[in-house]
């Protein structure tokens, strides 16, 4: 099969809203396979099995240019991958606006809520390899690209709305640190070594950005289920010219939520494309992931009103003092075509900016600026990258920029200068004057140093209102983490300065992480005459701030959310059957999970077919598990130890569990029984006879205790967890 020019957007059905202006681009650029194969001059293939020998059993030819050229082509297939967030996945979408911004910008993409804005949206891991697992503890870029009307606008954003350094030319040390180390190459997507903490403890401005590291925004239970945010301050600039200074967030529609890391490392060997499945999959069966556009503005004039600088990413600005207005909905409704055509050669760069929005002087956003059009020019070969397909803009594009490596457009004419007068006499020149770009007209008359400005000297009071705006879950999730990530690390005197860092962050803090880590008490006072300290000078109008939680964020819902059923021979089907039809009706995927896969005979002999087996979806792929009732059927699960441990493991990760009649038998090794006076949270055990179960009002009671459970994702305050074998 050879690909042929022959569309393959055409089998879609058209959308008429406008967001399709993209789709329709690329479809002329996609191939479907074709029964025919050709070299890629066309010339058919005779033989693709066989290569061109002297003889039978002879040596193969050099002339043989079919084979040179299928092995050219395959031996440079792969590219540089990207130095950082190099392993990613990405969907395509829309993007639309409530209501018009033009008060405050004058972003075409902003004004009318009619016009729905195409996007590529990329999501990525940054420390591992493109082949490294999902899971692992790092943060999550949140690469957007929007195609408008007035050219590509990109958002390239993380889910953490701070950053480690404050300025660019730390970026090198930060991820030369955090990379495998040079010597060995280990490990691999993780920040639990040496060199890592050795440079995060030597550079207290990094300590706001490992609280949230170590928190579970950086083990995300599914990249729908996490925020993004533009981190440094932008500008918008209205029709006037006025400017706000704008935070940009993105808010999902399904909350804000974490894994267990127990149950993240395990999937990362079970599943490493947990996320990129969940991704596409949801997108396949149309549950589109959503996020709402929220922005955090302040006027130009009130640049110096906050208790700290508006242009230090490392800092945020607490939703209590400066609300999020939501502007706008974000809506990924398609999977790419191609993961290398699209994904993989995808460009973004934060200087990639449209009208009326703009930069501040956020200097590690400045360097950013340089940075991403650089590195295209090695990944993706040359400076003509913004004509592969994915990169192009939807409005065209015209300058007098010419050749270079993999040119694609063939521009007509004998002029490439302007001004010019050669075409038709007339002198000819094609500035857009006021129509064009503005760079807002900031004021700047300032010495040139190199120096950091005092403005930027706190590392730790807003680090230490992110640790108490916890939950208690949530905290205790921080410290379990610090003392992982440190535990890993060989040298000491790194783990002892890192603990005396975080004394200046929460005493109490410091001393639960310091306790099983072999060293002596944190010593903030060591910490504030190291190098790198600064005086604490901020004064935050709040303690805490309730939006820097994930506990409690969301709809809601159940949707998408993942329900295993453990199954096998001589199960209730028909205890089963109401409780299954309400979890799917709320939105759940049920999956029915068993020794093997086939079908299981029900106890009134029913053929009941099987999704999963205990080996290849472990509990850690599910967010609930259903135990059916059936007195032969349980008997089996109880003895079978992989469908124990299912049960426990789902236990110990804080998972929703539910017991019908005789399915409680398998929560033995929990200690817990029939009949048990209280169960622990998130424990749905109906011991109401098997039979009685077919009594609908009985089992809807039931299946909503249990998507009750289910909603509020996991049940973090379980006592005795550590107790618990799996
Ligand atoms: Fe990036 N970053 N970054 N970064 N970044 C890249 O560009 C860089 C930073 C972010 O899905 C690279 O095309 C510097 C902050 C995302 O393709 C590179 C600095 C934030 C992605 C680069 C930063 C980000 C990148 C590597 C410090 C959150 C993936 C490949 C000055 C606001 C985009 C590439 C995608 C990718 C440089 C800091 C987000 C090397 C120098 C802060 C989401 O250019």
């Amino acid at each position: 099969m050879t690909p042929t020019n022959k569309s393959a957007g055409s089998r879609r059905p058209k959308p008429t809203d406008g967001s399709n202006e993209k789709q329709d681009q690329l479809a002329a650029s996609t191939a479907e396979n074709a029964p025919r194969i050709t070299t890629n001059q066309g010339v058919q293939i005779p033989d693709n099995h066989n290569s061109l020998r002297a003889g039978v059993r002879g040596p193969s030819l050099l002339e043989d240019f079919i084979l040179r050229e299928k092995i050219t082509h395959f031996d440079h297939e792969r590219i540089p991958e990207r130095v950082v967030h190099a392993r990613g996945e990405a969907a395509h979408g829309y993007f639309e606006v409530y209501k018009s911004m033009s008060q405050f910008t004058s972003a075409d993409f902003l004004q009318d809520p009619s016009v729905k804005t195409p996007v590529f949206v990329r999501f990525s891991t940054v420390a591992g390899s493109r082949g490294s697992a999902d899971t692992v503890r790092d943060v999550r870029g949140f690469a957007v690209k929007f195609y408008t009307r007035e050219g590509n606008y990109d958002l390239v954003g993380n889910n953490i709305p701070v950053f480690f350094i404050q300025d660019a030319i730390k970026f090198p040390d930060l991820i030369h640190a955090v990379k495998p180390e040079p010597h060995h190459e280990m490990p691999q997507a993780a920040s639990a070594h040496d060199t890592f903490w050795d440079f995060a403890s030597l550079m207290p401005e990094t300590t706001h950005m490992l609280m949230w590291i170590m928190s579970d925004r950086a083990i995300p239970r599914s990249l729908r289920m996490m925020e993004g945010f533009g981190v440094h301050s932008f500008r918008f600039v209205n029709a006037r010219g006025e400017s706000h200074f704008v935070k940009f967030h993105w808010k999902p529609k399904l909350g804000i939520h974490g894994l267990a890391w127990d149950e993240a490392q395990k999937i990362a060997g079970k599943d490493p494309d947990f996320h990129r499945r969940d991704l596409w999959e949801a997108i396949a069966r149309g549950d589109f992931p959503e996020w709402e556009l929220g922005v955090q503005m302040i006027p130009q004039d009130k640049e110096h009103s906050l208790p700290f600088d508006l242009l230090d990413p490392t800092k945020l600005i607490p939703e209590e003092m400066v609300p999020v207005q939501r502007i706008g909905r974000l809506v990924l409704n398609r999977n790419p075509d191609n993961f290398f055509a699209e994904t993989e050669q995808v460009a973004f760069h934060p200087g990639h900016l449209v009208p009326g929005i703009d930069f501040t002087n956020d200097p590690l956003l400045q360097g950013r600026l340089f940075s991403y059009t650089d590195t295209q020019l090695s990944r993706l070969g040359g400076p003509n990258f913004h004509e592969l397909p994915i990169n192009r803009s939807v409005c065209p594009f015209h300058n007098f920029q010419r050749d270079g490596m993999h040119r694609q457009t063939i521009t007509r004419g004998h002029v490439a200068y302007e001004p010019h007068s050669l075409n038709d006499g007339r002198e000819f020149r094609i500035d857009g004057g006021s129509a064009g770009f503005q760079s807002f007209p900031e004021e700047i008359a300032t010495p040139k140093l190199r120096r950091r400005s005092p403005s930027f000297d706190d590392h730790f009071t807003q680090a230490r209102l992110f640790f108490n705006s916890q939950s208690a879950a949530e905290k205790e999730h921080i410290i379990a983490a610090f003392r992982f990530e440190l535990s890993k690390v060989a040298g000491a005197i790194i783990r002892q300065r890192m603990v005396d860092n975080l004394a200046l962050v929460d005493e109490k803090l410091a001393r639960r992480v310091a306790e099983p880590l072999g060293i002596g008490a944190p010593d903030p006072k060591a910490a504030a005459g190291r190098a790198g300290y600064r005086e604490h000078r901020m004064k935050l109008p709040l303690e805490e701030s309730a939006a820097l939680r994930m506990a409690d964020t969301g709809d809601g819902s159940i949707k998408t959310r993942q329900v295993a059923i453990l199954a096998t021979d001589g199960i209730d089907s028909a205890s089963l059957k109401p409780i299954r039809e309400a979890l799917e009706q709320a939105g759940a995927q049920c999956k029915v999970v068993a020794p093997r896969l086939g079908t299981v005979t029900s106890a009134s002999r029913r053929q009941l077919e099987v999704d999963a087996t205990f080996q290849n979806m472990p509990s850690v792929m599910f967010d609930a598990v259903l135990v059916p009732a059936g007195a032969q059927g349980c008997e089996a699960l109880a003895r079978n130890g992989d469908a124990v441990h299912f049960v426990l493991e789902a236990y110990k990760h804080c998972k929703a569990i539910c017991t019908v009649g005789e399915g409680v038998q398998l929560l033995a090794t929990l200690g817990i029984g029939a009949g048990a006076r209280s169960y622990p949270a998130g424990m749905v055990v109906a011991t109401t006879p098997t039979t009685n179960l077919g009594d609908n009002t009985a089992a809807l009671k039931i299946a909503h205790e249990f998507i009750a459970a289910i909603a509020k994702h996991r049940h973090w305050d379980r006592a005795n967890l550590d107790g618990v074998p799996a």
